[in-house]
């Protein structure tokens, strides 16, 4: 596939970028009073006001034809209707099937995954039920009042991210537990204070082979031996999720606790799968359809509507605007509610395993720029921590701002300040201060001339700061699933453009690889010659300093 900048549209771009780069947004607001209304947009119950953006009517268009160049609409197609668009690995990435809420088949190497799927929602439904009934009982005939998800990456920060999220429609004395970090101290705080004869075990793993899931469930199993003494009553606290039944029982897990899924649902896009069976137990499975609901909204949206008026189309097109003319390096996710404290962490990883690569699909190396570092937190926090470097730093930030406008807590004016906060730095960002207002307000407060010289170039700020705004009528499983749908095809989208594959992640596997090595080499308690003089070095004091704790 030829290179970004060898496409035909990507010139008139460039041209477009040199005539547009000095302009501010403030006087492209000031001559286009009908900018709102333009470039804005509804969908799946989601409002994107994306006028705060270093754009102007003509940039769309062009970038669209970047899109049509790279034939999105057909690989949007490719992806929706199981084509094995991960060319590396050779498979599908079905997780639209997962939400599929019509009775369309979906066919991928010639059967219909949808039976299947059927097969799993209706076990999780009838599991999840029970347990969130009381009928599931503990080894002692007492209802389960605490879940720990045992999982790490796609099996952790999807479902983690989900049941904080919707908090407020989560069943009262059932608590979610999440164990991920190989760390002893995650799974040993986690179990501190709970009772094995009440404790639901989920043990999330794709392949069963994860190192650090492997861990955390085998020490969960010896702490419920402890109490339980009879390795009978494994059978009614764990339970498995993945797609290797072998490994499953080999673990000591009854089939008939398995919850399967399959190979083409990648880890970072498994929320909807049985992945989700936390989610479920925690929400309802009402709810969990509800969530798969709003998905599914999102995905019609984006398989039907036209690329200028697609909300994940136009977002990846923003983002691939900034990285590779304006140059960016990240992009801040802010969301305004606390409830999505876990979004940012989530995004990190669909973002950046999804789009961290340096190899285009046919293997050659890319000749620009892709996926940025996402971070964030939520708002208002962010405010009073680095924010100074959004408004004044040298880097160009977009960022993404996502409040709900109506709050599940409404106390006293908390919500209408937390709005406030919201819009304001969005208008902030855009607008600046220039040195005459600044001078004005400073004057007014009775600074005198001197300072107001000595503090001008610390207290102006340049403005022309491009953010997102999306709007949430509130946050309730429908919107949420919408929310993230989103942000997974705004992320298939621009590796489209960047002509990578965001399905594999084969850049986590060289450090997993070498952790086996020195494993053996701490455990092994010598010392070691077989690497660089850093890595000897390191494992040697380990080794050293554990030799003499021993
Ligand atoms: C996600 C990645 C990765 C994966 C974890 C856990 O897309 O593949 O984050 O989810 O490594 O893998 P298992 O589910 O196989 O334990």
């Amino acid at each position: 596939m030829s290179d970004l900048m060898s496409l035909n549209a990507w010139q008139p771009l460039a041209d477009h970028y040199q005539q547009i780069k000095g302009e501010h947004m403030l006087d492209m607001f000031a001559r286009d009073t009908g900018r709102f209304d333009n470039l804005s947009m509804q969908a799946a119950g989601l409002f994107l006001d994306y006028s705060k953006n270093r754009i102007s009517n003509d940039t769309l268009p062009l970038l669209v034809n970047l899109a049509k160049e790279r034939d999105l609409q057909n690989r949007i197609s490719d992806l929706m209707s199981g084509e094995t668009v991960n060319n590396t690995e050779q498979r599908a990435a079905l997780h639209t099937a997962l939400r599929n809420r019509s009775d369309r088949p979906v066919m991928t190497a010639g059967q219909d995954v949808m039976p299947d799927i059927r097969r799993v929602l209706s076990q999780m439904s009838t599991f999840s039920e029970a347990v969130r009934s009381g009928q599931w009982q503990g080894y002692s005939g007492e209802a389960i009042t605490d879940i720990v998800n045992i999982g790490i990456g796609g099996s952790d920060l999807g479902p983690q991210m989900v049941t904080e999220a919707l908090h407020r429609y989560c069943k009262p004395n059932l608590s979610l537990h999440f164990v991920s970090n190989v760390d002893g101290s995650h799974i040993t705080k986690a179990l501190q204070n709970l009772n094995p004869a009440t404790t639901l075990f989920i043990i999330a793993s794709k392949t069963f082979t994860t190192q650090e899931t492997l861990a955390n469930a085998h020490t969960a199993r010896d702490w419920f031996l402890e109490s339980a003494k009879d390795k009978q009553h494994v059978a009614s606290h764990f339970v498995a999720l993945s797609t290797n039944r072998d490994a499953v029982t080999a673990f000591g897990i009854d089939e008939s606790n398995m919850f399967a899924f399959w190979d083409w649902v990648g880890g970072r896009y498994s929320l909807w799968s049985a992945i989700g069976l936390s989610v479920a137990c925690a929400v309802g499975f009402e709810r969990f359809e509800e969530l798969l609901q709003g998905a599914h909204d999102m995905d019609l949206h984006f398989q039907s509507a036209k690329l200028t008026e697609n909300m994940p189309v136009i977002m990846a097109l923003l983002t691939v605007w900034y990285v590779n003319f304006f140059g960016a390096v990240s992009h801040l996710i802010a969301p305004y509610d606390q409830y999505l404290h876990r979004f940012p962490a989530y995004l990190q990883q669909l973002t950046m395993e999804s789009n961290g690569k340096s190899a285009m699909r046919d293997g050659g190396a890319v000749a620009h720029n892709t996926g940025p570092i996402v971070w964030g937190e939520p708002g208002t926090n962010g405010q009073h921590a680095y924010f100074q470097l959004v408004h004044q730093g040298t880097h160009l930030i977009p960022a993404d701002f996502i409040v709900p406008v109506e709050s599940l807590n409404p106390v006293g004016r908390h919500h209408p300040m937390l709005l406030a906060n919201c819009i304001a730095q969005t208008e902030a960002l855009m607008r600046g201060k220039d040195r005459e207002t600044l001078a004005m307000e400073m004057k007014d407060q009775g600074a005198s001339d001197s300072e107001i010289k000595r503090l001008s170039g610390h207290k102006t700020f340049s403005g022309n700061r491009p953010t997102n705004t999306l709007l949430l009528e509130t946050i309730d499983p429908r919107s949420l699933g919408a929310l993230i749908a989103l942000y997974e095809h705004k992320v298939f989208v621009e590796s489209v453009i960047w002509d990578i594959n965001p399905f594999d992640q084969w850049g986590v596997e060289l450090g997993k690889q070498l952790a086996k090595q020195v494993l053996q080499e701490i455990e092994a308690g010598k010392s070691a010659t077989a690497h660089d003089a850093s890595t000897n070095g390191l494992i040697n004091c380990i080794v050293k300093r554990r030799n003499t704790l021993a």
